[in-house]
């Protein structure tokens, strides 16, 4: 032993929720109360993702977002911008057309990153990349994204899982009837939008339904 700590690997939480901007205002739901009932609850990472221009006024919501993460040693991750993940020493969730895993790096430095996959050949690329975690989808038919990639499926997803060693997130129209399926496939974590939105949008409706979905990933696989 030379006394340098080895690095820890990099260990996904199996529930993954993704607060969508657009999704949370079509449901009349306010992005801060979202967060703090799920940090309330117990969730380990959470991300914000903002589709449309960002305005002074969203990078205040992912700031704010960021501190109550910070406080509860929650993961924050923001979702597409490097640029602003840098401003927030945050950790930064990229797709294929946002800045290549190689140019974010250099803004975020250490930070936790992960990679948007919908493939076999981007999984593998994917795997050869600096980043903490990778993600596949969509698993299902979703309707969170604009022109979405073909569905991959949980016979192909098992089938691609062994490409890498890296965690594996699975993402898309993932619900708490089909997550234990998804888990099965051997995904390490479910990435979700939509089905984490409660039916009433209050606080305590976000919490206890957060609960069930910690419940539901903790149970499966
Ligand atoms: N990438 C692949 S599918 C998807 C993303 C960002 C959207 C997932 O949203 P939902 O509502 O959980 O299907
Ligand atoms: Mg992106």
């Amino acid at each position: 032993m030379n006394g340098i700590p080895l690095p820890t690997p990099f260990r996904l939480p199996r529930f993954y929720p993704i607060l969508d901007t657009e999704v949370l205002s079509g449901r009349g739901c306010p992005v801060p109360m979202a967060a703090e009932a799920l940090i309330d609850a117990g969730v380990r990472i959470l991300q914000y993702r903002h589709k449309q221009d960002w305005t002074q006024a969203h990078f205040d919501e992912a700031k704010q977002l960021a501190a109550l993460c910070d406080e509860a040693g929650v993961l924050f991750v923001l979702n597409d911008r490097a640029d602003f993940a840098r401003l927030l020493k945050s950790a930064l969730h990229v797709g294929q057309d946002d800045l290549s895993p190689a140019a974010a790096r250099r803004l975020i430095s250490d930070e936790v990153m992960g990679f948007s996959t919908h493939n076999r050949d981007q999984l593998a690329r994917g795997n050869e990349e600096a980043v903490e975690y990778l993600s596949i989808g969509p698993i299902f038919q979703t309707g969170s994204k604009r022109k979405p990639d073909p569905v991959v499926g949980l016979e192909r997803l098992q089938e691609l899982r062994d490409i890498t060693e890296k965690p594996l997130a699975a993402i898309g129209g993932i619900t708490l009837e089909n997550a234990p399926q998804v888990f099965a496939a051997k995904a390490d974590s479910v990435a979700v939008i939509s089905g984490i939105v409660p039916h009433t949008c209050t606080r305590k409706a976000w919490k206890s339904h957060a609960e069930e979905w910690l419940r539901v990933c903790l149970q499966s696989g």
